[in-house]
């Protein structure tokens, strides 16, 4: 249990939202499949006297006095980083996975320069240029897309032949609700082959990737790496920027997020990620991440065998795509907001061509980091994809109150974890 003993008597207010959002997720069952519960230490470090110091610049070399501390554990979580994803330099200090990519196209792109990225209804991210974001008001996005959306073959001869007539300068690989792994080195090599940077936004499976369940992208040529520090990682919500090996690109990066696109480091983010990377160098993460994977597929099954329509047809990973519209005859949003009251949460999802809104898609996405944390297995993530396709088929409220009631005592069984030592 964490403690709140301040807050609770200066602001009760505020206490009794986060005792609320703390009952939510003790007794609920978190599907997103971009989040995940956090140990007590990286809690603790997070809200360590770290959160009071400013400290413009990188180790060594900063701008404020009093950075004996700082200089240290900002080491630390670059050398962890490394040491974790094979990479020669690392940048801690993205706040975000947003900041992370836009600083990425700051260093490595002039403005109107062109960015290669995988369709956003396909699987891509808003910070691959959607519309909506400044940054498509910067540099020129194309796309490429899957071939078969049953199986979730990417075109690659279409995204080599867009490689040549677009010339991009860089080449992105990378997704936010993708279920299937790509051909790394066919992307690397067609970034090579038009004089482009192979970038990969690897936010929702740095997990998989630390863990040894998912291939790394720098093993097949690629030139940098962005992604959050949470997600499957379970650390701090933070990003981060790797680069395999080019101390040139590696200069153009820090400089591209301080001064480039933010000011002083969140250093008490930065220790917890720190922290969080000595959790996921512990072998027992191996562990974690198979069973993530394990677990996303036992709950894909369970959707294939009762005649459903998943996105690319399953996972190699840890989340699933659902045409809910096609399977059950209801909405991404309903869908969702009916599981939410039996205390499953997930997430309504655009497909991939979808014919409906964004604001109420045709999908959900759902994803198995979270429970897998909790300690799950397969049968019991069968277990939950049951009790989800029972309330999408009868959607009636004693449906919904008798599971929200079997979603309550499976999270009893299984309480969020404290610390991540000996823990699958
Ligand atoms: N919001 C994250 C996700 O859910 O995938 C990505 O930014």
């Amino acid at each position: 249990m964490h403690t709140y003993d301040h807050i609770e008597s200066e602001d009760p207010e505020v206490f009794s939202i986060i005792q609320g959002e703390d009952k939510r997720q003790a007794e609920g069952l978190e599907l997103i499949p971009s989040e995940n519960y956090v140990s007590t230490a990286v809690r603790e470090a997070m809200s360590s006297s770290l959160t009071n110091k400013y400290s413009e610049g990188y180790p060594g070399k900063r701008y404020y006095g009093g950075q004996e501390f700082t200089d240290q554990i900002e080491t630390i979580a670059i050398e962890r980083a490394k040491k974790l994803f094979g990479a020669a330099y690392a940048n801690v200090q993205p706040l975000g996975g947003a900041n992370a990519n836009i600083a990425m196209y700051m260093a490595l792109l002039e403005p109107g320069d062109t960015v290669l990225g995988m369709d956003l209804s396909h699987g891509g991210h808003l910070t691959h240029g959607h519309p909506v974001t400044y940054i498509s008001k910067v540099f020129r996005f194309v796309r490429y897309k899957m071939k078969n959306i049953e199986t979730g073959e990417i075109d690659y001869d279409l995204l080599r032949e867009t490689a040549i007539a677009e010339k991009p300068k860089i080449v992105l690989a990378g997704f936010s609700a993708y279920p299937r792994e790509l051909d790394w080195r066919r992307i690397a090599d067609i970034a090579h082959e038009v004089g482009a940077y192979a970038v990969a936004d690897v936010a929702h499976i740095a997990g998989l990737i630390a863990g040894g369940s998912a291939k790394n992208p720098f093993d097949y040529g690629f030139d940098v790496m962005t992604r959050t520090t949470h997600k499957t990682l379970r650390g701090p919500r933070g990003g981060m920027i790797l680069i395999r090996e080019s101390e040139e690109v590696a200069k153009k990066i820090d400089k591209a997020v301080f001064p480039g696109l933010q000011g002083g480091p969140h250093m008490h983010q930065i220790a917890a990620k720190a922290v969080s990377f000595k959790e996921a160098l512990n072998p027992a993460f191996k562990d974690y991440a198979r069973q993530v994977v394990m677990n996303a597929k036992a709950m894909a099954d369970v959707f294939l065998a009762d005649g459903a329509r998943l996105i690319t047809g399953g996972t190699d990973n840890h989340l699933l795509l659902l045409d809910v519209w096609s399977s059950y005859e209801i909405s991404g949003g309903e869908a969702e907001t009916l599981l939410d009251r039996a205390g499953i949460t997930l997430n309504k999802n655009s497909i991939a061509d979808d014919t409906r809104k964004p604001m109420d898609p045709s999908g959900i996405r759902f994803g198995t980091p979270s429970l897998t944390t909790r300690g799950f297995t397969t049968s019991e993530c069968e277990a939950v994809a049951k009790m989800m396709i029972e309330i999408l088929k009868k959607r009636d409220d004693e449906t919904v109150e008798r599971v929200r009631e079997e979603v309550r005592v499976l999270a009893a069984a299984h309480p969020i974890p404290e610390s991540f030592v000996n823990l699958v």
